[in-house]
């Protein structure tokens, strides 16, 4: 795990657009998937997931392959463990996912939500009072430690804690690599002499790391081949540090990375 604080979100996403360019395409690939929690207490609380699949058809389209996977693990979390339900929200580019999501890497998090005015409905279902901003001190003076909800901060911190660590156990709903406990066992059984074996220590070829700032990263170095295949514009080779450059033209984010690469 890596955890990210950026810089200059509101100036236009410049700290972590540098740092997703500043990588070189083989060190994006080492990134498994990034999370987002840019606001997670507002006052007037809506409880919003990141629209990993575009089920809600709104805006920008689905995120990379595994944002879904990322998506309903929040869900998942929050609708079962919380009883709190969710909605949906768009990857409108506001926030700093942005770049990592133009360089196919998948993404994913939460959101309670800023000027926009919360509904009836949701008023309805989440508390709070409809016809005003789920963060009426948004970018205002009275955006302090004093107008945090911390009903909404509690539950988002267990979901943020829950799905962090599942993704810092394994990542294969994400990108089809098993865990790490799998992946000795699959090595221990294929691996050299058994007399051998006995004495040898073997270096993982695998490390997860995870990065939050408003956000986390979850790297791993596997199936890196059918990564590439699947973050590689079609018949182009990618440049990796400092490319600035849309999402990845013929990327299928219906068709996990693997199988994609055999098809
Ligand atoms: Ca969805
Ligand atoms: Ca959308």
């Amino acid at each position: 795990m890596r955890f990210g604080w950026w810089g200059a979100e509101e100036l236009g996403l410049i700290g972590s657009t540098k740092y997703v360019q500043s990588l070189t395409f083989e060190q994006q690939l080492d990134i498994a998937l990034y999370l987002d929690f840019d606001m997670i207490g507002s006052p007037n609380v809506g409880y919003f997931v990141y629209d990993g699949d575009d089920s809600d058809g709104v805006g920008a389209g689905a995120g990379p392959y595994g944002s879904a996977q990322i998506e309903k693990a929040f869900v998942d979390h929050l609708t079962v463990e919380k009883a709190v339900p969710t909605e949906g929200t768009d990857f409108t580019g506001r926030s700093d996912y942005g770049e990592f999501i133009n360089q196919g890497i998948p993404a994913g998090g939460l959101f309670t939500g800023a000027e926009v005015l919360k509904t009836e409905a949701q008023a309805a279902k989440w508390g709070g009072t409809a016809g005003i901003a789920y963060e009426p001190n948004y970018h205002g003076a009275g955006d302090n430690l004093g107008n945090v909800d911390r009903t909404a901060l509690d539950r988002n911190s267990d979901a943020i804690a829950w799905v962090t660590a599942s993704y810092a156990i394994s990542t294969e709903d994400v990108n089809g690599v098993p865990a790490r406990s799998e992946r000795a066992q699959a090595r221990a059984a294929t691996s050299a002499p058994s007399t051998w074996k006995t004495t040898t220590t073997h270096t993982p070829t695998w490390r997860n790391h995870f990065s939050t700032g408003a956000g986390l990263l979850v790297q791993g170095t596997a199936a890196r081949s059918a990564l590439r295949v699947a973050r590689e514009p079609q018949g182009g080779t990618r440049q990796g540090a400092g490319s600035r450059r849309g999402p990845v033209a013929g990327r299928r984010l219906d068709v996990h990375p693997a199988q994609r690469q055999t098809a």
